[in-house]
């Protein structure tokens, strides 16, 4: 099975292959993981592809580097995921990841994690901070968190996918 890593993401994200991801990238990239459906498709598009920008593109040039994406990428994290971020012990990222996969894997046990799974997990969150949009904003989160994390493309995340781009995100962020 494809690994899911860092480079892996952002050589999908950087389609012409320049080595740097531009907004017009990220956008595409948001309207793959089909985030612009119903009335707010065009809103939850540009706040998408905002938060992206904002959050990424350190200098603030228009374009995400590798070693920008590199800086932040554990904030691709989902929420929730309770990582050591000191331990190079590979059995921590694995063990933790798969209590994590098996805890949200619980309406339809099938060893992965769903759109509908990660949703409500992320609603859960959201609301506990009192946000009214909590689920609207965790749609769009799941399914950004699945476009971006799903290596094998069946549609849901498994501990295998987020075991290989948590130990690769918290490896890049020691560096
Ligand atoms: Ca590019
Ligand atoms: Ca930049
Ligand atoms: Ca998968």
């Amino acid at each position: 099975m494809p690994k899911v890593t860092l480079r892996s993401i952002f050589k999908r994200l950087d389609q012409n292959g320049d080595g740097k991801v531009s907004r017009a990238e990220v956008e595409a990239f948001a309207q793959a993981a089909k985030i612009d459906t119903g009335l707010l498709g065009p809103l939850k598009l540009k706040g998408t592809v905002d938060a992206i920008m904002d959050a990424f593109d350190e200098n603030k040039d228009a374009h995400i580097t590798f070693d920008e994406f590199c800086a932040k990428a554990s904030t691709l994290l989902p929420v929730g995921l309770e990582l050591d971020p000191d331990s190079d012990d590979p059995d921590h990222v694995r063990d933790t990841v798969s209590a994590f996969t098996a805890m949200l894997d619980s309406k339809r046990t099938d060893g992965g994690i769903d759109e509908g799974e990660l949703t409500d997990h992320i609603a859960a969150k959201l609301r506990e901070t009192g946000d009214p949009t909590a689920k609207m904003k965790a749609k769009v989160a799941a399914k950004m968190a699945i476009h971006t994390l799903d290596g094998d493309g069946d549609g849901k995340i498994d501990a295998d996918e987020l075991t290989s781009f948590a130990a690769d995100a918290l490896k890049r962020s020691r560096d």
